[in-house]
């Protein structure tokens, strides 16, 4: 064992603080007013300078340091860091001097062989949160977890770990928030106060001591920070947030025009279909099967027809065989990982024994980005990479298989948790060659912190069951309190046959999920919307038209994540951190799309429902009864419904349903607004399928609510809005609901030729494409330019 020792040097390179210890060099840096880096390596060892999480390293900032004998003390507007000297400890407090997080007096920073750890003072109250896919109560606290992505088919309620690994946590200590972010995809383990009642740690099992510190002070800012690090989402194709459907298998092509028709007919909207490995010739990546699917150009035609996009599934196992071209072809490349002796590795998989690509080689991701372009070209819209952690049968990779780790080379150790990332990654790449500027749209089971810029990420191989219902909201909360915003879970449950009543409830509370997609596994019932009675359809498609009407607002959130790396779904965390009550296991599944709009999943046979309002006033969503928070609230909870509530100060964006993404709307924006609180809402819009929003081609427009006004600001970008008439529904507000419709509105500023449009405003008019799911109390409407527009409500 070795500890970290005292000071015995201190000097600045550059911007950064370099630090000799009497076991170690460290160093230190500030990037901005709340972020901090802290690297340790034992003498001797050069600093890593590498990294998978974030491509791009920002260039460090000046330091503002005093020393004081004893300690050095680095300060910026926001966030002090002490730097005690005898030993070395370090101590993250605020300006006002609370303690965010600092060492464990005795302990701090130790080396165990290869393994480093760094021990911080459990704080009184201490909470954690975070560290993406992650199972258990959302508050973390008591609890250790361990980062080794893994195939975790059906896991528990405690499984740990799953599939994705992101050594990201938040930790609440006196109130205040701050963020760690463990710069390292080796083995890591997280200690949130389990077994003892000392400290919390983080751990790497090889590689160095590197972590990033955010000072907060609220998740909001910890993500932005965070993410400004491991990278944003780009916006995915409006497509790949329309209703997925998935199962193992659809085969052969007829039946997977079957099903598409089926929702065509039904009058259920619906954007993509999925081909899992049964479209493969026995399962061998980059094939057709020649007689399930004997010509996939002309089937992914006849699905384009019906508006429907098909993403197919890639494993990274390539089967070995001769004379299969891939298989032949990444011989002769040398694209496979090896033992030290030169051999490929041989693990089992779905097509038999295969080889893997090693995708931390450049070249090699090139090379299978090429095999995916072919797809591409032959008319495929999406890629689901499984089985990425990579999982082979047996499931230990042998440790001493050799990864290239870009020119680095390293082990199996040290490329396990990022070789899902980088398969997606080669992935994305390759289909974007050749796509010319179209989006295309990745999901993934494993990925690693940063993954996010890559693919979208669905929790892996979950249970028709409520426990897993519930447990999968947990899931969508956490990996969004950890950077990852486009993530959903198998809708109606993987594994099992779903009793009666559940699919109705999950398909309920995941539209509201940025991925929404259904899938079921092989050998189960059938698991489409149709197929568990009249009912559940119709439940189902009002969701899935519900959620294809908030389409502008699940973009307008997409797009404030590739700003700022805030989810679209928000656990509570993100706006009432000071309210214990959101802590209480029974809340901890409630989430927010945005920041107003709450959803509280409920399993299949409750009928009543617990639910938490935080402060505020809450209206429901579906008749506009209001309630003041903070509250506990019980509820009476309908077959066909589920409780959503709406806060007030929300600003809305719907529009009219439309059956696929392709399928124009009808150019009415229906503004939702709720008084009682003051809100602003920033609506966006672009194509949703190029990367023309990239130089300007969006349309853009801020919305501010005010107590009796209504401002939207002028538009910005060049994108033409598919809305031509605005139509504002007023919540709440009590001069609609008279008999006075529309007298005492003025508008103050705006196109006048428009003015008689105020003629229309008819405030008993029923919200007109789901009667039966939203009622709207009175409206009024108007044309829509691009110009700013003010409505006075008095
Ligand atoms: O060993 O491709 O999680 O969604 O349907 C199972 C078949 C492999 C696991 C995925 C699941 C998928 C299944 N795959």
């Amino acid at each position: 064992m070795e500890i970290i020792g005292d000071v015995t040097l201190w000097e600045f390179r550059g911007n950064a603080l370099h630090l000799t210890t009497s076991h170690a060099n460290m160093r230190i840096a500030q990037y901005n007013v709340s972020t901090f880096r802290v690297q340790a390596c034992k003498t001797g060892e050069t600093f890593q300078e590498t990294s998978y999480a974030c491509p791009e390293m920002p260039a460090s900032q000046e330091m503002r340091l005093t020393d004081l004998g004893g300690k050095l003390v680095a300060e910026t507007s926001f966030l002090r860091l002490i730097i005690q000297k005898k030993p070395f400890r370090l101590r993250f407090e605020t300006l006002a001097g609370d303690v965010l997080s600092e060492d464990d007096p005795g302990l701090g920073i130790i080396w165990e062989d290869r393994e480093v750890t760094n021990y911080k003072t459990l704080q009184p109250g201490e909470r954690f949160f975070g560290l993406g896919e992650k199972t258990g109560p959302l508050d973390r606290a008591g609890k250790q977890y361990r980062n080794w992505n893994t195939d975790a088919y059906a896991y528990g309620q405690n499984t740990d770990p799953l599939y994705v690994s992101c050594p990201f946590y938040m930790g609440m200590s006196h109130g205040n928030m701050y963020g760690i972010f463990l710069h390292n995809h080796w083995e890591t383990v997280f200690n949130f106060g389990a077994a003892n009642d000392r400290f919390s740690f983080f751990q790497a099992k090889g590689g160095q001591l590197d972590y990033f510190f955010f000072g907060g002070p609220k998740p909001a800012d910890i993500l932005r920070d965070y993410t400004a690090l491991t990278g944003r989402i780009k916006l995915p194709p409006m497509w790949s947030l329309g209703f997925q459907q998935c199962r193992y298998s659809y085969y052969p092509d007829t039946e997977v025009l079957r099903v598409a028709q089926t929702f065509r007919e039904k009058n259920i909207p619906a954007d993509v279909i999925y081909l899992d490995i049964h479209y493969m010739q026995d399962y061998k990546v980059f094939t057709w099967h020649d007689e399930k699917f004997p010509d996939p150009e002309s089937l992914i035609e006849k699905l384009k027809a019906l508006n429907f996009k098909v993403v197919v599934i890639l494993d990274p196992g390539v089967k070995i065989e001769k004379d299969y071209p891939v298989y032949e072809e990444g011989l002769a490349r040398d694209v496979f990982v090896k033992y030290p002796d030169g051999k490929p590795y041989s693990g089992a998989a779905w097509p038999g024994w295969c080889h893997f690509p090693d995708f931390t080689d450049a070249a090699v991701r090139l090379w299978w980005g090429d095999h995916v372009a072919g797809l591409v070209k032959q008319g495929v819209n999406g890629f689901w990479n499984d089985m990425n952690e990579p999982a082979v049968w047996g499931h230990h990779t042998p440790n001493l298989v050799g990864f290239a780790l870009e020119g680095k080379t390293g082990t199996h150790k040290e490329a396990h948790n990022i070789y899902g990332m980088q398969m997606s990654r080669a992935t994305k790449e390759g289909a974007e060659k050749v796509l010319d500027g179209e989006r295309t749209f990745i999901l993934t089971r494993a990925t690693f912190s940063g993954g996010q810029r890559d693919s979208a990420v669905w929790t892996g191989d979950n249970h028709a069951t409520d426990e897993h219902l519930m447990l999968g909201a947990r899931l969508v909360n956490s990996l969004g309190l950890s950077g990852f915003p486009f993530t959903g879970n198998d809708v109606g449950g993987f594994t099992g046959d779903a009793a009666r009543g559940l699919y109705r409830r999950w398909i309920a509370h995941a539209a509201f999920h940025p991925l929404m997609r259904a899938h079921s596994m092989i050998n189960s019932r059938q698991a489409e919307p149709w197929s568990f009675g009249e009912e559940d359809l119709e439940v189902a498609r009002n969701y899935i038209s519900l959620r294809y009407q908030l389409l502008p607002h699940l973009y307008s959130l997409l797009f404030e994540a590739t700003q700022n790396g805030i989810p679209p779904v928000r656990s509570l965390l993100f706006y009432y951190h000071d309210e214990w009550k959101i802590f209480t296991e029974a809340f901890e599944n409630q989430f927010l799309l945005g920041q107003h709009l709450m959803i509280c999943p409920v399993e299949s046979d409750a009928k009543l429902a617990r639910v938490y309002l935080p402060e505020g006033e809450w209206y429901q969503f579906l008749n506009d009864a209001t309630q003041t928070g903070p509250a506990e609230h019980l509820t009476e909870i309908q077959r066909d419904t589920i409780p959503i509530y709406v806060k007030a100060g929300a600003i809305l964006p719907l529009q009219n349903t439309i059956h696929h993404v392709d399928e124009p709307n009808d150019g009415l924006l229906r503004l939702h607004l709720y008084f009682g609180a003051e809100g602003s809402y920033t609506l966006y819009e672009d194509d949703g399928h190029t990367r023309a929003n990239e130089s300007n081609a969006f349309a853009k427009r801020r919305i501010d609510l005010k107590a009796d006004t209504v401002h939207m600001s002028g538009v910005e970008g060049d994108y033409k809005s598919r809305f031509t008439k605005v139509r504002f529904y007023l919540h709440g507000a009590s001069f609609s609901k008279g008999n006075s419709g529309g007298q005492g509105i003025e508008i103050l500023k705006e196109d006048f030729r428009f003015l008689n449009a105020i003629s229309n405003f008819d405030p008993y008019e029923d919200y007109p494409d789901t009667a039966k799911v939203v009622v709207g109390l009175g409206y009024l409407e108007l044309p829509l330019s691009g110009n700013p527009l003010t409505v006075q409500l008095s």
